[in-house]
């Protein structure tokens, strides 16, 4: 096992806000501002023009731009998720679990809100029909045991039973240039691909991590965050953990660093941080910044306009939203 690098000590990224005198060598990100959210949140996505995030306790969503100013929108009831659709135009469309409801928002105006028979869990989009306008996956249930994802977007929406899911993601798994659904089983420490090749009906299990929380697709890769600590990577039927933090809430799959080589993101909830693993193919020590406490979300957003993309941090006890500036470093 290789040894986690630190940067800094936790807590002081915090305390700091720009951490200019932090001279220590740091990987592809460098500490940045930690902003007030006033009120804890578990949901944030990008916009083209800002940082847009869900407040399930006020059934709001704030668009927090980035030439600072900010405008809100009421929601339908306790919106726990919030994803980001490309239909012709971007609209940004919020899971609701109170309400059992989806709120469609068209520049931060509800343009239309969706009935659901059952109360959504989490949501992803993509393109499921190669037509280049985003389609919706949804899981929806009361008890594990019920736990279904609809799929909306294709006609009369399409309905699969996926029993004990916690969350879900699009994007080509297989390779056929046509993207899936994955899906994690929280209760069978497993994760579910319903392939596009047959109409999202055949299965293909993969045994991963105890209490997987969140999952990312991206170039037939798929990551899990464990809740048990660091996070699992599926390809094919190989499993591989990258070990790293005690709990990771979220994940996230993307070139970081720009150098093509895909890389890993997770926020640890309790260890109150972010790990970087650069690279998949290659077992690399993870870099590691603190940021506020309890993370529960992490998102790529370019902050600071600079044309590089940095990683901001929803902080759920902290109610910060933290961002980890892009040094443009590369190893
Ligand atoms: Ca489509
Ligand atoms: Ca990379
Ligand atoms: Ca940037």
């Amino acid at each position: 096992m290789t040894e986690a690098r630190y940067i800094m000590q936790p807590g002081l990224a915090t305390l700091l806000g720009f951490v200019a005198g932090c001279s220590a060598p740091g990987g592809p990100f460098v500490a940045g501002p930690a902003l007030p959210s006033d009120e804890p949140a578990r949901a944030l996505v990008a916009t083209d023009d800002g940082l847009a995030i869900a407040f399930h306790l006020s059934s709001r969503v704030a668009l927090w731009r980035r030439d600072g100013s900010r405008a809100e929108v009421e929601v339908g009831l306790g919106p726990r998720r919030i994803a980001r659709v490309d239909r012709g135009s971007t609209e940004l469309v919020t899971a609701n679990a109170s309400g059992a409801s989806l709120s469609t928002l068209r520049g931060m105006v509800v343009a239309t809100t969706t009935a659901l028979d059952a109360p959504p869990i989490a949501l992803a989009a993509g393109d499921l029909d190669g037509d280049d306008d985003d389609e919706l996956a949804i899981l929806t249930g009361i008890v594990a045991s019920a736990i279904e994802v609809q799929i909306h977007g294709l006609g009369p929406p399409l309905r699969r039973a996926l029993p004990g899911a916690s969350a879900v993601a699009i994007g080509d798994v297989d390779g056929d240039g046509r993207s899936d659904i994955v899906a994690v089983l929280e209760s069978e420490a497993t994760a579910v691909v319903l392939s596009n090749a047959s109409g999202f009906e055949a299965e293909t299990r993969v045994a991963v991590c105890p209490t997987p929380s969140a999952v990312a697709v991206r170039r037939g890769v798929i990551a899990v965050a464990c809740r048990s600590g660091g996070v699992d990577l599926v390809e094919g039927s190989s499993v591989r953990h990258l070990e790293g933090g005690r709990a990771s809430y979220d994940v996230l799959l993307d070139d970081l660093d720009g150098d093509g080589a895909l890389d890993v993101a997770a926020v640890d909830r309790l260890g109150d941080a972010v790990f970087v693993w650069l690279d998949v193919t290659q077992d690399q020590a993870p870099w590691v910044y603190p940021v506020g406490r309890g993370p529960v979300a992490l998102e790529r957003f370019d902050f600071d306009g600079d044309g590089a993309r940095d990683l901001v941090v929803l902080a759920y006890e902290s109610r910060t939203v933290d961002v980890l500036l892009d040094t443009g470093a590369k190893r």
